[in-house]
Formats: C-alpha cells, sequence, structure tokens
C-alpha cells in the first residue's frame, strides 16, 4: 500500500498548510485503492459466506473504508496496532495480502493464523497488526499494554526487546462504540491517563451496536469527549467519511501522542452500510438513513475529488486531474482481480492437519500437563503430555 513520503509537486509544499497537501499523488491514489480493495473483498466475502464456503461468524467494513485507511496512514509501519472483530479492513490497509486474509476466513493452513482465527481474528506480525478480537473491549487492554510496552523500550530499556534501537512509538487500539461502556475500556484509559501511555483510542462510531442505537446505550453520547476529559486526556471528534479531512485531523494528533508520549481519544463518526453481521433484519434502522449515508460514500468522494480539474493538487499538475477516469477503471479492475485471486487461492489452499495443529501456537512456552486432558477429542494424544 502507497505510504507518505516527500512532495511530488513544488507548489503543494510551498502552499501547504494541511497534512494531507503535503503527501504525493500516488499517496492518495493509494488511498483509493485500498478502500476500493476492502470494498471488493467484502463483497466477494459475503458471496462466499452465502456459499457457506467461511464459516463462523463474519462482520463486515462496508462504509467504514475511510477509516482504517486514513487512520493507518498517519502511522509509521512499526506502531502497533489492534482492533474488535470487524477487521479485515484493518489487516488489508495494514498490508496483509488479501489471499492470507481470504484463506484465513476459509480456515485454510495458509491464513494470516493458519486458518484457526477465521473472520474475527485477523493477526499479521510483520505488520504489526495484534488481533482482530471478538470481545468487545477486550482489545482496548491489549492496546494500552503493547504502547506501554513501546514507551518501556523507548524509556527504559533503551533498545527494541527484538534487537535495534527503541522508537517513540503511538499504539491505535479501535473499537466500536458498543465497546464504550465495557469496564476494561475505563480501567485501561485510567491507567493510560495516569501513566503517560502513547496510545489513541479510536471509537469507530458506527451509530450502532448490534441493534441499539448509541444515544440508547451511551452517556453524552453527543460528545464523547467529555470520557476524555474524565481520564485526563485529549479528545477529538473527527468525521470519518472523508478521508482526507480524517488524515488532516489525525495526523497532527498522532504526532502529538508520539512526541509528547500521551494518551487520546478520538470519536470517530463513520457508518457501516451492511447489518451488524451476516444475519441482521435491520429493523432498527431505516433505509432512508441507509441512502443519506451511501450519498456521502468516502469511496466516491475521494474518486471525484482527485478526478476534479479545480482543486490546487489539479491546478500544480498543470490543470490535470491527479486520476483519469481510464485510471479509476484500471484501479477498479485490478482490485477485482487481486479478490478473485485471493478467492481462489484460498479455495485450493489445504486445510490445516489438525492432528498437528491443534495444540500449536496456543501457548508461546507450553507446559507439561497444563491441559485437563490428555487426548484430543478426536483421539489424537497431546504430544505435551
Ligand atoms: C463482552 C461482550 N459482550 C457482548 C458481545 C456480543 N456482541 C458482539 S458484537 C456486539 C456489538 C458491538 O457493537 P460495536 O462495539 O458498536 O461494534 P460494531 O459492530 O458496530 O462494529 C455485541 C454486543 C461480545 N462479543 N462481547
Ligand atoms: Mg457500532
Amino acid at each position: 500500500m502507497a505510504t507518505a513520503t516527500a512532495p511530488d509537486h513544488a507548489s503543494a509544499s510551498k502552499a501547504a498548510k494541511r497534512p494531507a497537501d503535503q503527501l504525493p499523488d500516488a499517496t492518495l491514489i493509494g488511498w483509493l485503492k485500498d478502500m476500493l480493495l476492502i470494498r471488493e473483498f467484502e463483497n466477494r466475502t459475503a458471496q462466499a459466506y452465502q456459499q457457506a464456503k467461511i464459516g463462523g461468524f463474519c462482520h463486515l467494513y462496508t462504509g467504514q473504508e475511510a477509516l482504517a485507511v486514513g487512520t493507518i496512514a498517519a502511522l509509521n509501519h512499526d506502531d502497533p496496532i489492534v482492533t474488535a472483530y470487524r477487521d479485515h479492513g484493518h489487516a488489508l490497509a495494514r498490508g496483509m495480502s488479501p489471499e492470507a486474509c481470504m484463506a484465513e476466513m476459509f480456515g485454510k493452513s495458509t491464513g494470516c493464523a493458519k486458518g484457526k482465527g477465521g473472520s474475527m481474528h485477523m493477526f499479521d506480525r510483520p505488520n504489526w497488526l495484534f488481533g482482530g478480537h471478538g470481545i468487545v473491549s477486550a482489545q482496548n487492554a491489549l492496546g494500552t499494554g503493547l504502547a506501554f510496552a513501546a514507551r518501556y523500550e523507548w524509556e527504559v530499556l533503551g533498545q527494541s526487546v527484538e534487537g535495534g534501537e527503541a522508537k517513540k512509538k503511538v499504539a491505535l487500539t479501535y473499537m466500536g462504540d458498543g465497546a464504550l461502556n465495557q469496564g476494561v475500556l475505563h480501567e485501561s484509559m485510567n491507567l493510560a491517563g495516569l501513566w503517560s501511555i502513547p496510545v489513541i483510542y479510536i471509537v469507530e462510531n458506527n451509530g450502532y451496536s448490534m441493534g441499539t442505537a448509541i444515544e440508547r446505550g451511551t452517556t453524552m453520547a453527543s460528545d464523547l469527549r467529555k470520557k476524555a476529559e474524565a481520564y485526563g486526556m485529549r479528545g477529538e471528534i473527527i468525521d470519518g467519511l472523508d478521508i482526507v479531512d480524517l488524515y488532516n485531523q489525525f495526523k497532527p494528533l498522532v504526532d502529538w501522542c508520539r512526541q509528547e508520549q500521551r494518551p487520546a481519544f478520538v470519536d470517530l463518526k463513520t457508518y457501516r452500510y451492511l447489518g451488524h453481521s451476516m444475519s441482521d433484519p435491520q429493523k432498527y434502522r431505516t433505509k432512508e438513513e441507509v441512502d443519506q449515508y451511501k450519498a456521502k460514500d468516502s469511496i466516491d468522494r475521494l474518486a471525484s475529488q482527485l478526478m476534479d480539474t479545480s482543486t490546487d493538487r489539479a491546478k500544480a499538475n498543470g490543470g490535470r486531474p491527479v486520476l483519469t477516469e481510464q485510471a479509476f477503471m484500471d484501479i477498479q479492475s485490478q482490485v477485482k482481480a487481486a479478490v478473485q485471486r485471493s478467492l481462489e487461492f484460498a479455495e485450493n489452499s489445504p486445510a490445516p492437519d489438525v492432528a498437528s495443529e491443534l495444540y500449536s501456537d496456543v501457548y508461546l512456552n507450553p507446559m507439561k500437563n497444563l491441559s485437563p486432558i490428555a487426548d484430543y477429542t478426536i483421539g489424537a494424544k497431546n504430544p505435551l503430555l
């Protein structure tokens, strides 16, 4: 995926006031491509689920794409992130291959977690994604711990535990609005405020926790920053549907948290187009409401911004749009092909070898006699016992 590098046209850098203005055209096109990839990936995931090729719970990210892509764009590659179960978008935005992501959902051995995790448990250590987590809000304690560990390396150890230099890092912990009222978030935020832990709590505020509208389940829903204030941390409200605006507000916050090694909290407004999971009759909202959000679609919005010839960016390009119609269609074809390849890869990959995989990767240091049962239910002997 595209990352932020030096500007590629001089006039943009001269006039630059907003962080996104300083990015090269290729980075913005990369965002569009990543968002299209997620959208297509989710559409094909829904089909595969209906064909019973994917089992278990499955929650799609359709509508929320700008949030994962825009926030991850503001990070360094080695800043850790952790999220909830609606996690395919984060995995792809972080750079996981669509093949590893799709194969994971198909329960195949080539998946990112060897097919043992499924849709809710995308994990990618090389890309600093520490999971998809199914227990609402549980990831917030882990995200806080990841940030604590990074600060400890930088401040106390003076080096990374994996070798190499310690850096000032920021960890992101994403959650749905339904996670706001779980005790673990408040314990985590209290500690982060007290110990100055460089973690950003991002509420992916799509307005609903399953069928419960945020106003029905959460106090101060109209200004969640008050929750941050209670824990002595900076709080922001950001529109998550316009990726450029999102980046312009979020990047300075990340830079500040990294520099000051302080925590923050963001109410990031977004919307999911589809049901909570694959089975949701959606009686709690109207079709008109969904259509209102679709009219503000973040992918359409970025595509038309990039095709507009009257923007400063286009003017700096001598009046040429950053993206032509043909280039846009080419990107769409590339994305379709990439997702198709991931489906074929998942389909053709082998299932895990149950006897050898059932106990692997469960404990870091397995201890003899830890398991209460000596035998697997299928009859294979536990090698540890
Ligand atoms: C501790 C806990 N309680 C309940 C559930 C069941 N559950 C799964 S998803 C969900 C709704 C969460 O909504 P939200 O946090 O807004 O995330 P979204 O689905 O909107 O992304 C609930 C209650 C759970 N997984 N964990
Ligand atoms: Mg929600």
